[in-house]
């Protein structure tokens, strides 16, 4: 049985679908400290948990039998920046707490990492698995934490811990919690509200990017590897790169007349200081990662759902 926290969040709400799809509804406990949506409650068993309070969740592991941990709580880059005391308390504490239970009940557990998890000195075009990490965000530093920490209980304690660095993710039905990468999600319901947008990174600033499906598929993939298989415990995963001006060509494909013009602010250094294109060789090479959409397949997806979404309203 598995157990994912943060389990409202961008990523959560999808992974629970697809896992419940896979392994049966009554095998996936979702918990949040959100309330949850009528529509969420219906899909399967969703409980309260605070990753600061790890009684509540060691409560929720030992009542549900669950044996695999997936541990999405966490603030994101850009609302990690304004609020450096909370992402430091959940980020790392939360962590801490996860992964202390990991050890205590023999848990399989993943955990996500990130883009952000480098930093200017790292090379950035294109970002290996190993090479120097000093990201300098609050985010990132949690993050490379997370890595080295869960890597350290591997080789320690035996625990099975499993982590990818995820570019940012792209999703129509759920929203993203505050990152960076946000925009290229605001930038598709604006041009079908106003037709055009205001991005706050600059044109040609490139970042790593990956459709919903495939991260979701990622997570399976490695959560279901052997042992064998996994070479290391931290991987990257890639699908592909663009900036805000080849995503608006992209973009005017389907919306000739869609505008866009730059405002740009703070999140631009964090872009800045993050890789362009992620070597995810490993990944493919150990257990077969092969993301599925490109840009045009991720453009199609994105206006299909939103634009169905607009008239079913
Ligand atoms: C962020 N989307 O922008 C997240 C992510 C790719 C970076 O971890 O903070």
């Amino acid at each position: 049985r598995i157990l994912i926290t943060g389990g409202c969040g961008q990523l959560g709400i999808p992974l629970a679908k697809r896992l419940r799809e896979l392994y049966g509804v009554e095998n996936i406990v979702l918990s949040d400290i959100v309330r949850p949506s009528d529509a969420l409650v219906q899909q399967g068993i969703y409980r309260y948990a605070d990753v600061m309070d790890i009684k509540q969740v060691q409560e929720l592991l030992v009542n549900n039998q669950i044996d695999w941990l997936i541990h999405l709580s966490a603030l994101l880059s850009a609302v990690g920046e304004k609020n450096v005391s909370l992402a430091m308390k959940l980020n790392i504490e939360g962590t801490h707490h996860m992964l202390e239970l990991a050890r205590k009940y023999k848990c399989r557990i993943f955990i996500p990492s990130t883009i952000g998890a480098f930093g200017p000195d790292s090379p950035r075009n294109p970002t290996p698995d190993l090479c120097i990490q000093r990201p300098r965000t609050i985010y990132g530093v949690s993050k490379v934490h997370a890595e080295l920490l869960g890597e350290y209980f591997f080789y320690r304690f035996g625990v099975d811990f499993r982590c990818l660095r995820f570019p940012g993710i792209i999703s129509a039905d759920t929203k993203p919690g505050g990152g960076t990468t946000d925009y290229a999600i605001e930038i598709f319901h604006e041009a079908l509200k106003s037709g055009s947008y205001k991005c706050y990174l600059r044109g040609d600033t490139r970042l790593p990017m990956m459709w919903i499906d495939d991260c979701i598929q990622s997570i399976i993939n490695i959560m279901e590897a052997s042992n064998d298989q996994l070479k290391q415990r931290t991987y990257n995963v890639a699908a592909l790169s663009f900036t805000p001006e080849e995503l608006t060509k992209a973009i005017q494909k389907y919306k000739p007349n869609f505008k866009i013009s730059y405002q740009v602010d703070d999140r631009q250094n964090i872009a800045e200081s993050w890789p362009q294109v992620l070597d995810d060789r490993n990944a493919r090479e150990h257990w077969n990662w092969t993301p599925k959409v490109d840009l045009d397949g991720l453009v199609q997806k994105m206006f299909d759902y939103l634009e169905r979404e607009n008239n079913l309203k």
